[in-house]
């Protein structure tokens, strides 16, 4: 297998609800994406993750599946994804497939028999006659009654969402097949879902005392998940060209370095959490002051440990979270910070990740009321902050900040209604300030986000040492400036980034003989660096 064009491609990923409408229903679908191909190669990406599409009851927006053979009809057809995959194809671009495996829709088939014990199916699920004191991600008790049943089962995200038991090898040989029918079609890779909380231990101790995800010691790595992982590799992912991204959470180094070391054929790269939590105490709803130290002190963990071990992913978006301008740019200061925050990530070592809409600085929608949230978790999250008596002020303050739907407000690409996103009434509201933030906006003018993204990706492609150089902190213990060197034999990288919205006294003369390789401000240098100022000096070894 080919390791290098994952890892020195770059991915872009889609959240098919809010990226293209093509038949004024008011949804994104799989036609919309096609329509936008241009687009994506325009800003010069390689890759192209689509959040699930599949047949679904749309609960969790497709996180929950009744159907992994199908598409739902929301989104298109089986038909109209093979001509995805066909003209991205032919424009050089590959496919990820989101790949739900942990649970399923409580209307999948399999569920439906394992309610009534037939056969294999009996199972295929976790059931239990007394309930467990888990709980699970969504601020949800964990195990729930099935009336027909009789019988507790597990779900670690909605009630909707049951947990399968990987223990039963029947349920494998059936993730397997669902692997091979994508990977046959034509799909490059998966990005596996929570995929570090498939194997659970399944004597269900009751779990220690804690105030989110209790029993989380008996399902968040356990050690079954590398035989799994082992598992699926040798019976499917090693005989394709493809490449698995995990997405795991509450994960440390140690756990991560197991999963991508390329010798122990696990994963390819995973998804961490922990520079998400630089404005929150360990789970968002929980928030603190975002401070750029509490980032740069994970992102630069990460960099050391994986360096020659493992892999890394760089992203600061997706659609599970708030737009990065609000948590660690500034709304004032919004084309520097947002170019800033792309600098200090994307020179990093490690495959980059866009969110859409990132790449045009876009930004929370914080609506104000409560329905304008279409995110089940949103209103989980409100109504147990309600029971535990915090004031409705004081919770929509916190969904205005953190609900998962600021990241999936509608792709602004233009002015006209609805930002060019649908000609029908979109599913969930856009952010009014499409107006000012949109892609036709920023496609021609050389001084837009979006423009210094297309600079980053194309950068990445000039230099390899951007790929794969080391990684070293220069004055790590700076509070306000994150800089760090990347280096191989070849060439030497400065990255420089001001995290605050003033000017900071900061010496750049002992890079003299360097060359200013980008920068988001004019190259005025007076002693200071600027608000959100990013600079990248390249020197080139004799
Ligand atoms: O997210 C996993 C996950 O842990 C999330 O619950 C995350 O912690 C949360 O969204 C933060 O608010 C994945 C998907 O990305 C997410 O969209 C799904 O809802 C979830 O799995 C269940 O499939
Ligand atoms: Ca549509």
């Amino acid at each position: 297998m080919q390791e290098k064009w994952y890892k020195e491609g770059v991915v872009y990923q889609i959240y098919p609800r809010s990226f293209k409408d093509s038949n004024s229903d008011g949804i994104g679908d799989v036609s919309g994406i096609i329509e936008k191909i241009p687009y994506l190669k325009e800003i010069g990406i390689d890759i192209l993750w689509v959040s699930p599409i599949y047949k679904s009851p749309m609960v969790d927006n497709g996180y929950d599946i009744s159907d992994y053979y199908d598409i739902n009809p929301e989104f298109g057809t089986l038909e109209d994804v093979k001509k995805l995959i066909k003209e991205l194809h032919k424009a050089d671009i590959k496919l990820v497939m989101d790949l739900v495996i942990n649970h399923t829709s409580s209307e999948h088939e399999w569920f439906k028999r394992s309610i009534k014990k037939d056969g294999k199916y009996k199972d295929y699920y976790h059931w239990e006659d007394k309930p467990i004191n888990w709980t699970g991600f969504f601020g949800q008790k964990a195990w729930t009654y099935n009336e027909d049943r009789k019988q507790y089962y597990l779900h670690l995200f909605a009630k909707e969402q049951p947990d399968l038991n990987y223990e039963n090898k029947y349920v494998r040989e059936d993730v397997k097949k669902i692997m091979r029918f994508w990977l046959d079609l034509g799909v490059d890779g998966f990005r596996c879902d929570v995929i570090n909380l498939i194997a659970k231990n399944n004597k269900y101790p009751k779990g220690k005392f804690s105030p989110i995800l209790v029993g989380k010691e008996y399902y968040l790595n356990q050690p079954k998940l590398h035989d799994y992982l082992k598992e699926f590799n040798e019976d499917v992912f090693s005989k394709y060209d493809m490449f698995t991204v995990g997405e795991t959470v509450f994960i440390d180094t140690e756990t991560a370095k197991l999963l991508t070391n390329p010798k122990r054929k696990e994963l390819n790269m995973i998804f961490q959490f922990d520079h998400m939590t630089s404005d929150c105490h360990y789970v968002k709803w929980f928030m603190k002051k975002f401070k750029p130290f509490n980032l740069k002190k994970p992102l630069s963990k990460w960099q050391n440990e994986l360096n020659g071990v493992g892999w890394n992913t760089l992203y600061l978006e997706n659609h599970d979270q708030p737009r990065s301008i609000n948590r660690f740019g500034s709304l004032k200061y919004w084309y520097e910070s947002a170019t800033m925050l792309a600098t200090m990530l994307y020179f990093q070592q490690g495959t980059p990740f866009i969110y859409q809409g990132q790449e045009i600085g876009m930004t929370n929608a914080s609506f104000t009321n409560l329905d304008d949230y279409k995110d089940l978790e949103t209103h989980n999250i409100y109504k147990l902050g309600r029971k535990f008596l915090f004031s409705h002020k004081r919770m929509m303050k916190k969904i205005m900040n953190m609900s998962r739907d600021n990241g999936r407000t509608p792709m602004q690409w233009d002015n006209t209604t609805n930002g060019g996103f649908s000609e029908g009434e979109p599913w969930i509201k856009l952010n009014p300030n499409y107006i000012d933030i949109n892609v036709k906006k920023q496609i021609n003018d050389e001084s837009s986000v979006l423009s210094y993204y297309k600079k980053i990706i194309k950068l990445r492609k000039e230099y390899r040492t951007i790929i794969y150089g080391n990684y070293i902190d220069i004055d790590f213990m700076n509070k306000k400036i994150y800089s760090y060197k990347r280096y191989d034999d070849n060439y030497e990288l400065i990255i420089i980034c001001n995290f605050i919205d003033k000017s900071y006294k900061f010496d750049i003369t002992k890079y003299k003989e360097y060359k200013l390789l980008l920068t988001n401000y004019k190259d005025n240098y007076d002693g200071f660096l600027k608000p959100y100022e990013a600079r990248v000096y390249i020197n080139k070894y004799k």
